[in-house]
Parts: structure tokens; C-alpha cells; sequence
């Protein structure tokens, strides 16, 4: 086992496996465009050697708005290359937004996949193309301990908090799931989730750890490439739309890993069936991906704490810490530790309500979700789980809506198996009316709309507008 890597990963695994495919733009086995470890290195100098061309020094901060692409690979290793910090951003988000965060962030520089975004975007924009003829040394070297990635994270109210990692801490998080679930350099892991977010992140350190190869696609690819990796990191929602696709019908995927939200059992359960090993992850950005992590079975709980990280329960929420741990939010150019300054006060509070059953960590929900309704206390996800055990529910969000007697009363919002009509909605409330107490009843069903479940994550503050907007 490796304690520590002494030079770049990339750069090391040029040494330990020159000539392994590190990069596949597809399915390797049909003569994918692929790049093998002593390209790899190769390519990082050039891209790198363009950066330092176009100004970009050590501790500044790039900006790329992208989707995920091989050009969006290059850029985050080659800013790390020359000991500068990469930060991704969502290029869904309406320029506006992308403006105001890119205003706190303060970003040096610029890369956008879209042109006429780049335009109204603050940062010198960077080119990847530029010739340069420059062989220079880059004299930044390998420190595990300076700050490489920033990533933006929206907890469910607020301004979305800029959370900044090393690379050890993402190292850390690679080799502590790794304990657990097998991944070896032969085993391939698709680029599955967005670089804007930590699970896309976590999958670059997870292939640099182990020096395996990672599979980039375009994004209307996605699906079909599950065929052709063994290791994919998926939301539930995800996973569920290959189970439903033509694809999975004939595969290799061997391991999954799932996190984000809620992980329904009977998903899990259908993906074993076609031979898919699921592991329940739970995590989050500041832990630098997943925390506790077990092969799926048929509890609903998400497992054991992993090695490098630390979780207790205070009252009922959930505390974390240990190596994997961020080195603070970014704001005003400056880290602040988001743990107290007494070295004995190392816990960070996730929100996140909790329960130990026989050792197995169960997510109760986040204690910013619970709402009021007629005096008794309503845990959204309380109801969402009852929901997701009946056989029809694919994934459900339940919100609070003001109502004039009781305050607030809950409203489900779901995707279905078959069609949402007033047989199924029946059938929901008679099968509610059967497991929860009265107030906890939902007073409508509402199908999800399509556009919510294209994003990593439904954010419940945007979907409670969206609910506002309906009759
Ligand atoms: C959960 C939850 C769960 C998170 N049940 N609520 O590499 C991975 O670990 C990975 C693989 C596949 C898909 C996602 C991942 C992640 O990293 C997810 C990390 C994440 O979602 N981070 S976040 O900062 O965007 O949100 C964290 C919050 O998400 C947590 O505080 C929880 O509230 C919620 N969450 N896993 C229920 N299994």
C-alpha cells in the first residue's frame, strides 16, 4: 500500500505503468482514443507550459464553466500542475448566478465551454489552444498539502460556500473507500458525475490513487458508455434510467457507487439482479465525497464509517472529521477552518440527522428540512421513505406547503414506474393512510418535472418555487 506519493501521481504511475491506458475517450476495447500514462504526463506539461504562457501562477484561482469534458481532465490536472486552484461551476446555471459566484470567488482566470457565456463572465479568460514552444521546467513541486481544488456547494439555504481541499484529503477519501471496495489498475471508472461537484472530483483521485484508467464520454453518451466501464459512481436517479434503458441489458459494469440522496432499496435490489454490486455511499463536499460507505443489502442504511474519517451523533446529528476533512470555506480570498480553533473541537455539524441501528449508519434527514405542521414536528423524509417501499414510487421529494389551518402541510412530489393518474394517487393514499399518522399525510401528489431530475441533486429550495408556481 502506498503511504504517500513522493512526485505527481500522474507521474509516478509513468514510472510504475508507462504504457497502461490512464485515459479512455470511450470504449477501449473498440479503439477508443486513449492516452497512456507517459502521454498523460506528457500532455499535463503542454497544457500546464499554456497556463504559465497565458499568466496563471501558483495559489491563483481558475474558473471552468463546463460540462464535463476531456478538455475540462486536462485543465484541472494541468492547474494543479502549476500549484494553482481549480474551481467548477455548473454551466446550467443562469449567468446570473454564475456571475454573483464567480464575484465572491474572485477568480484570476476563466474557462468556459460556451463563448458568449465567457463574455459576461469576470476572469481573463484562458485559451487551451495557444502554441507554445517553451520547455521550461514549471518549478512547482508535488506538496500533498497545498490547497488544489475549490468546490461550490449549495446547502439548502444561503449563498453556496466555496469548500477547498489538498490533495490530501482527496487522497485520503480515494484510499479509504478503496479499503472497501475493489478497484484495481486493470478496473476502468467512467467520468459519470460533473468536475463541478465533489463525486466527479472524487473519481480523478480515485483513478490517480489507484493508477487505473478513467473513461470521459460526451454527455449524450453517458448512459451507453455504463456498458463498457466496470466502475461508475451514480445517483439514484441514474441508475435507475440505465436499469430502464436498453443498455443493461448487456454490460460490464461490475461495481456502483451511490450516494447524493435517499438510495432505495428496491433499486439496489434490481441492479444486483443483473449483476451490478451496489455500494449505499453517504457523503458530502466538505468530507471530500463519501463518509460511510457497505455493499447494498436490504436495510436501507448506508454502512460504516471508512477509514480516514470520524462521525459521532450529537443529539441526534450528525458530527464529522478526521483526515478527509476540508481546510475551510473560501471566501474573500482567504480559507477559514470551518471547525472550531480549539484543537479538541475538530467536528464539523452536517445538518444531517442520524441513527446507529447494529452498527449501520441510517440517514434521517437534514434537520433544516423539518417543518411544523398543525404543532406535531414533520421530518420530510420520513414520509419520502414510507413512499419509496411502495412498489410504483421511483423517487419522491416531500415539501411543506402553507396551509391556513394546520401552517404547513406536506405535498409529494414523485416519478413513478407507471403513469401518475388518479388509480395510482388512490392507491398512494390508501397505502400512506396505512403507515403514517394523519398529519404526516400527504395532501397531493404531484408528478416530478423532467428538468428537476437531470442534476446531481434536486435542490428543494428550487423545487418548493417550482411547487409555488402549480395550481
Ligand atoms: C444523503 C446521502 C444518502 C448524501 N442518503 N442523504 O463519491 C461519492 O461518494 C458519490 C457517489 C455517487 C453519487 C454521489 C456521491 C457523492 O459524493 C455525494 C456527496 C454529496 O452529495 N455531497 S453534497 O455536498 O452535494 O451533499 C451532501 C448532502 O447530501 C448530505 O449532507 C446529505 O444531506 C445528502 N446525502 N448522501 C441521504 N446516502
Amino acid at each position: 500500500i502506498k503511504a504517500a506519493f513522493q512526485m505527481w501521481p500522474w507521474q509516478y504511475w509513468a514510472e510504475q505503468r508507462p504504457t497502461e491506458v490512464a485515459i479512455a475517450l470511450g470504449d477501449v476495447n473498440a479503439d477508443a482514443v486513449s492516452w497512456n500514462w507517459i502521454e498523460v504526463t506528457a500532455n499535463i506539461e503542454k497544457y500546464a507550459q499554456r497556463l504559465v504562457a497565458q499568466g496563471v501562477k501558483r495559489d491563483q484561482l481558475v474558473a471552468v464553466v463546463a460540462p464535463n469534458s476531456i478538455d475540462v481532465l486536462w485543465l484541472l490536472l494541468a492547474i494543479i500542475r502549476v500549484g494553482a486552484r481549480y474551481v467548477g461551476l455548473n454551466p446550467k446555471l443562469p449567468s446570473k448566478a454564475l456571475t454573483e459566484q464567480l464575484a465572491l470567488l474572485g477568480n484570476d482566470y476563466l474557462w468556459c465551454s460556451s463563448a458568449e457565456l465567457a463574455e459576461q463572465l469576470p476572469g481573463k479568460e484562458i485559451s487551451l489552444m495557444m502554441d507554445t514552444t517553451s520547455n521550461r521546467l514549471i518549478p512547482v513541486m508535488w506538496q500533498e498539502h497545498r490547497p488544489v481544488t475549490l468546490t461550490l456547494t449549495s446547502g439548502s439555504t444561503g449563498a453556496p460556500k466555496a469548500v477547498v481541499h489538498h490533495a490530501q484529503s482527496h487522497l485520503a477519501s480515494a484510499s479509504g473507500l478503496l479499503k472497501q471496495m475493489t478497484f484495481t489498475a486493470d478496473d476502468s471508472w467512467l467520468l459519470s458525475l460533473p468536475l463541478f461537484h465533489i463525486s466527479g472530483l472524487a473519481i480523478v483521485w480515485r483513478w490517480l490513487y489507484r493508477g487505473a484508467r478513467i473513461v470521459v464520454v460526451e454527455p449524450e453518451l453517458q448512459q451507453q458508455a455504463l456498458q463498457w466501464v466496470s466502475h461508475a459512481s451514480l445517483v439514484p436517479t441514474q441508475l435507475q434510467r440505465f436499469l430502464d434503458s436498453e443498455y443493461a441489458q448487456q454490460h460490464q459494469l461490475q461495481q456502483v457507487l451511490l450516494g447524493g440522496a435517499t438510495i432505495p432499496v428496491s433499486l439496489t435490489t434490481a441492479a444486483e439482479q443483473v449483476g451490478i454490486e451496489c455500494w449505499s455511499g453517504y457523503g458530502m463536499t466538505e468530507m471530500a465525497s463519501t463518509i460511510t460507505a457497505k455493499r447494498a443489502n436490504s436495510s436501507p442504511g448506508v454502512g460504516t464509517v471508512l477509514p480516514y474519517r470520524k462521525l459521532i451523533l450529537r443529539d441526534g446529528e450528525i458530527w464529522v472529521s478526521g483526515k478527509v476533512l476540508c481546510l475551510g470555506y473560501y471566501r474573500n480570498r482567504t480559507i477559514f477552518s470551518l471547525v472550531g480553533c480549539n484543537d479538541d473541537d475538530e467536528w464539523f455539524a452536517t445538518k444531517d440527522l442520524g441513527e446507529w441501528h447494529d452498527d449501520e449508519l441510517f440517514i434521517r434527514g437534514r434537520a433544516d428540512n423539518m417543518f411544523i405542521s398543525g404543532g406535531e414536528n414533520v421530518q420530510p423524509e420520513d414520509i419520502e421513505q414510507v413512499l419509496l417501499q411502495h412498489p410504483a414510487v421511483n423517487q419522491v421529494i416531500v415539501l411543506p406547503v402553507a396551509d391556513h389551518d394546520f401552517g404547513a402541510r406536506p405535498v409529494a412530489i414523485l416519478t413513478t414506474a407507471q403513469p401518475l393518474d388518479n388509480y395510482l394517487i388512490d392507491q398512494l393514499v390508501t397505502y400512506i393512510s396505512q403507515n403514517v399518522a394523519p398529519y404526516k399525510r400527504p395532501i397531493r401528489y404531484v408528478e416530478l418535472p423532467e428538468s428537476f431530475t437531470q442534476s446531481v441533486k434536486i435542490s428543494r429550495t428550487e423545487l418548493a418555487q417550482w411547487l409555488a408556481t402549480q395550481a
